[in-house]
């Protein structure tokens, strides 16, 4: 728990969110500011700053979280024919809330390069 952290208050209950996912370290709620039919930030519940603040220590959490997308992803209809998995890192990045997250998105037609 990191004072202050936005995402670290949610995982605690102490900011309301929609909870779609919880285990021992593992949370997921869908984004305020959905960006597709289904947006869905995934978050460890230890606070790490972001990709770029990492240890070796984080490998299993952090490989953990792509099988949980995969998991989520099969709860809704609409990610049947695929999905995007992504991480903000840093200023250049467009993280904006530093405490590691992964958008999972679905429900449309993405494209590439992003923006
Ligand atoms: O993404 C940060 C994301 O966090 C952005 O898509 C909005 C979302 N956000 C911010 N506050 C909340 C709350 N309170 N609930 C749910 N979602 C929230 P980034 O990659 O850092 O730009």
């Amino acid at each position: 728990m990191s004072e202050n952290c936005l995402f670290c208050k949610i995982t605690k209950g102490e900011i309301p969110s929609y909870k779609v996912y919880e285990d021992e370290e593992v949370f997921a709620f869908r984004d305020i500011n959905p960006q597709a039919p289904v947006h869905v930030l995934i978050i460890p519940k230890k606070h790490i700053g972001g990709l770029n603040t990492t240890s070796e220590e984080d490998e299993r959490i952090l490989g953990n979280i792509q099988i949980i997308a995969s998991k989520i992803a099969k709860q809704f209809t609409e990610m049947k024919d695929g999905f995007r998995l992504v991480n903000n890192c840093g200023a250049d990045g467009g993280q904006t809330v530093f405490h590691i997250h992964y958008h999972l998105l679905g429900g449309r037609v993405f494209g590439w390069p992003p923006g």
